[in-house]
C-alpha cells in the first residue's frame, strides 16, 4: 500500500514536474523545450516536440534553454504573425524574445489550458526562426477533419517567411493539406514536396483573416484620421 502511493507520487513527480501532491490534471505539465537553431536552413528542432496536446486544467511550459527564441502564439493561415495582430478578439500568448546565452539564462512560459482555449488549436512560431520553419502547435485536434496539419503550418511558415518568401511561388498547392489526412504529422506532406505551401483550408483561413486585418487598418487610419 505505502510503496503503491510511492510509486504513484514518483509517477506524479516525473509527469508534473512538482511532488509532494496528487495527481490531478493541474499539475500535468507537458514541457517544450526552445532551444537550437542547428542551422541556418533549418528551424524545425526548435521546439522540441512540436506538437503536444493538453488537456482541460493542464500546463503547457516553454522551458528557454539555449538560443535566442520567442514563443508566440499565431494562426494557421499567417505563421509568423502574431494571433492578436490577425484577429484582435484573441489575445494569444506570447513570451517575448529570450536569450537563454546557451543554457546561462534558462527562463520559461507558462501557458494554463483554461475554459476558454483548451478547445482551441493553438499554433506557435519562434520570431527568430519562423521563416525556417521554427514553429509548433498545441492540440491540432482532427487533422483529417480540419486539414491542418504541423506540415502544412511549416510550409506556410517557409513559404511566407522564408528566404524565398517573395520570389518563390505563393500559389496554393491542392495537395498541401491532404498530406494530413492519414491523421499523423508526418507522412507524405513532409516539408520539401508541395512546397507551393498552402492548401485550400488555409484559403479558407486566410479570407477568414483579412476582415481583422482590415478592421485593424481602419482603426489605425481612424487614429490618424483623429490625430
Ligand atoms: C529539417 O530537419 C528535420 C529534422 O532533422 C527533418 O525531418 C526535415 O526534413 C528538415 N526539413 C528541411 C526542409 O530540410
Ligand atoms: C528546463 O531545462 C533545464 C536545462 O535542461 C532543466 O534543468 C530544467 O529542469 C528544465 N525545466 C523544466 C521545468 O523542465
Ligand atoms: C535576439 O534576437 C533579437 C531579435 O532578432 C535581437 O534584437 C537580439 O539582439 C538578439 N539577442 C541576442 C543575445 O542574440
Ligand atoms: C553551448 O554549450 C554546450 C555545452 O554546455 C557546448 O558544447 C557548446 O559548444 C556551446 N555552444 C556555443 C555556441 O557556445
Ligand atoms: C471542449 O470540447 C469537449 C468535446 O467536444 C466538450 O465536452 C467540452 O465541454 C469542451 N470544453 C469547453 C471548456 O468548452
Ligand atoms: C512574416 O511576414 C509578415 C509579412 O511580411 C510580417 O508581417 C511578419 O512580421 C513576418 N514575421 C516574422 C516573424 O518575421
Ligand atoms: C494529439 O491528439 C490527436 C487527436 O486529437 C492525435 O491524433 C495525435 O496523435 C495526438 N498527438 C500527440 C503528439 O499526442
Ligand atoms: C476525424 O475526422 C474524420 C473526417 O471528418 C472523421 O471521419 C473521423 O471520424 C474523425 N475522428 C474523430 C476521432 O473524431
Ligand atoms: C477570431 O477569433 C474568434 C475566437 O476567438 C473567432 O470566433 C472568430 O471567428 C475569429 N475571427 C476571424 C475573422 O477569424
Ligand atoms: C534564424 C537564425 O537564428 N539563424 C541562425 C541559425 O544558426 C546559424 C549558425 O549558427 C546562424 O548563422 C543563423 O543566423
Amino acid at each position: 500500500m505505502f510503496s503503491a502511493l510511492l510509486a504513484v507520487s514518483a509517477l506524479a513527480a516525473s509527469v508534473a514536474a512538482q511532488s509532494h501532491t496528487s495527481l490531478s490534471p493541474a499539475q500535468i505539465t507537458h514541457v517544450i523545450t526552445v532551444a537550437n537553431n542547428a542551422s541556418a536552413t533549418n528551424g524545425s528542432n526548435v521546439f522540441t516536440p512540436q506538437v503536444v496536446n493538453a488537456s482541460l486544467g493542464e500546463t503547457v511550459l516553454f522551458n528557454f534553454t539555449q538560443g535566442n527564441h520567442s514563443a508566440t502564439q499565431s494562426e494557421f493561415a499567417t505563421p509568423c504573425i502574431p494571433a492578436h495582430d490577425t484577429n484582435i478578439t484573441v489575445n494569444g500568448f506570447d513570451s517575448g524574445i529570450r536569450p537563454a546565452g546557451n543554457g546561462t539564462a534558462i527562463t520559461q512560459l507558462v501557458v494554463i489550458m483554461n475554459p476558454d482555449i483548451v478547445n482551441t488549436t493553438l499554433w506557435f512560431y519562434d520570431v527568430n526562426t519562423c521563416g525556417i520553419g521554427g514553429v509548433g502547435v498545441i492540440n491540432p485536434g482532427n487533422v483529417s477533419a480540419t486539414l491542418q496539419t504541423i506540415d502544412g503550418f511549416t510550409r506556410n511558415a517557409e513559404r511566407l517567411n522564408g528566404t524565398g518568401a517573395s520570389s518563390s511561388s505563393a500559389a496554393p498547392s491542392s495537395t498541401g493539406g491532404s498530406s494530413g489526412s492519414s491523421g499523423t504529422s508526418s507522412g507524405g506532406g513532409s516539408s520539401g514536396s508541395g512546397s507551393g505551401g498552402s492548401d485550400n483550408t488555409s484559403a479558407a483561413a486566410a479570407m477568414r483573416v483579412v476582415p481583422a486585418a482590415v478592421l485593424v487598418l481602419a482603426l489605425i487610419a481612424g487614429g490618424a484620421l483623429i490625430v
